[in-house]
């Protein structure tokens, strides 16, 4: 694929903004670049590519419209009233997953759903290495895609790839040889419109598969359950399962077992927690298989893999209670997963931006609990939802949230960050906010001193 000749113009110059003007100066696209920031490293960036051209602030409506192509970061919503003029008038948009597609020749896992994606796309990873084998792994998680080209070097054995709704709603012809749809709860309804939007977008992950190509599908998912009719009758669709013991993969009371090969691994040796990660576990296995990854690998890295930082992760004790960093809790499904991964009581730490979602389902898994310590954003919505299921105290800082979830709990209760909230409100990240609670934690020994 060449650019030669064409007026490409790349929308957002985040991580993968970056990764998209660099692979399309070297493809020999004449480039401009957009972003709604007002980026303070403008000059730099403008020394840093002659010849190219940057626009930084509220995009003019016309400003696309004399280009040849659009190339999409995923942060930005179709709804731009830019994107969508050049959309009408029928200037092509390619997202940075769509192009990675047009240019990987080694094949793809993908791995999309609204919760466990990180973890399972590491857990591949991490078994592609214990069996020795080359494998590039990014996306959605850490490094954008199109970084993970070779350049003039060898391609890897697979691409593993974490994949958002976002970068998924900007494919069209992007054909993985093994996917997976892990689950859906609602996520990002700001963005996408509405949750049939959403699904919709995940769902473009198998849309180009076919013969020779592998789904995995969550048997205990209703969106994830009701796929099959949608794919094309090539592709072989593997389903895992907590509870069907007729599924390719599934857990039969103490075992992690295969319908074809038998028990894989017994439960009480899988080193993460919760019944979420058995999903995850079970996902990955099936992931593997399918990639002809060896078993032994698989059995391996279940056992030593600890799980992912900020992810139901404990991170002190203080006084007989427990704390757990579920920061990654970005919406109201992993939120509850992580509340069902405790045996409580808990006091809940919530809120920051809920990007839209219905919490209502929050009324009754908190029912039974301690405490509901609120703050960002949404912490008003959140608190009138609690009103009279628990008691519920507003936090103006995590240091604060973390001091008054301190005074609520007693001992043998566990204190949980778990927000079903994104973070960027008031923190700079997920991690931000994870590495701020646990910083908080410490300090409450300090402070007793
Ligand atoms: N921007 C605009 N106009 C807009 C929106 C954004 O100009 O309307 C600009 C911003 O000013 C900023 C840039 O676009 O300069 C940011 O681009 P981006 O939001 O597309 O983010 P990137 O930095 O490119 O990071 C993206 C993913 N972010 C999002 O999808 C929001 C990162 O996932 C991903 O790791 C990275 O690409 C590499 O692939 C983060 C994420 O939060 C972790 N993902 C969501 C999630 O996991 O729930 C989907
Ligand atoms: P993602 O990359 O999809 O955000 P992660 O693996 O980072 O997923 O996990 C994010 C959060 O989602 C975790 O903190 C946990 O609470 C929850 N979670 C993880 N796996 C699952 C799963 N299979 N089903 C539901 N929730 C999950």
């Amino acid at each position: 694929m060449r650019l030669d000749q064409q007026k490409v113009f790349i929308l957002g110059f985040g991580k993968t903004g970056q990764s998209l003007l660099r692979t399309a100066l070297r493809l020999g696209g004449q480039c401009q670049v957009a972003d709604t920031r007002l980026l303070e490293n403008a000059d730099a960036l403008r020394q840093q590519y002659p010849g190219v051209t940057f626009h930084f602030g509220p995009l003019p409506e016309n400003l696309l419209l004399d280009s040849d192509l659009l190339l999409l970061s995923p942060g930005i919503a179709p709804s731009l009233p830019a994107l969508r003029k050049a959309r009408q008038t029928g200037i092509p948009v390619l997202g940075d997953i769509e192009l990675f597609g047009r240019l990987a020749k080694a094949p793809i896992i993908a791995i999309t759903g609204s919760n466990g994606k990180s973890t399972v796309t590491t857990l591949l990873s991490e078994i592609a290495g214990a069996a020795g084998m080359h494998v590039a792994t990014g996306g959605n998680l850490g490094t954008p895609a199109l970084e993970l080209l070779p350049g003039n070097g060898p391609e890897p054995e697979w691409y593993i790839l974490e994949l958002s709704s976002f970068q998924l709603d900007a494919c069209s012809t992007f054909r993985p040889r093994v996917a997976s749809i892990l689950n859906l709860s609602p996520d990002h309804l700001d963005w996408h419109g509405d949750y049939q939007q959403y699904g919709a977008a995940k769902c473009r992950i198998f849309q180009q598969m076919g013969p020779g190509d592998t789904l995995v599908l969550n048997a205990d998912d209703p969106f994830t359950a009701s796929l099959p009719g949608q794919v094309s009758p090539t592709v072989d669709i593997r389903f895992f399962s907590l509870q069907d013991l007729a599924k390719d993969a599934y857990l039969d009371r103490e075992y992690l077992t295969f319908r074809q090969g038998g028990p894989l691994l017994p439960v009480a040796e899988l080193r993460m927690r919760g019944g979420h990660n058995i999903e995850n576990a079970l996902a990955a296995a099936l992931l593997a298989e399918a990639a002809q990854f060896p078993r032994t690998a698989v059995q391996q890295v279940l056992r030593t893999f600890a799980g992912l930082p900020h992810r139901l992760a404990w991170v002190g004790e203080y006084q007989g209670v427990q704390y757990y960093d579920d920061s990654k809790g970005t919406n109201l499904g992993a939120t509850l997963k992580a509340m069902g991964g405790l045996p409580g009581p808990l006091v809940m730490i919530l809120g920051g931006d809920a990007k839209g979602a219905d919490l209502r389902p929050l009324q009754a898994a908190c029912r039974k609990q301690r405490a509901a310590i609120v703050l960002g954003k949404d912490a008003d919505t959140i608190a009138r939802l609690l009103d009279g299921i628990v008691p519920v105290e507003y936090a103006s800082n995590m240091q604060d949230a973390v001091q008054k979830a301190a005074s609520k709990a007693q001992a043998g209760d566990q204190v949980l960050l778990s927000p079903a909230c994104a973070s960027t409100d008031m923190f700079r990240d997920y991690q931000d906010r994870g590495q701020q609670f646990a910083a908080a934690v410490t300090a409450l020994s300090g402070a007793a001193q």
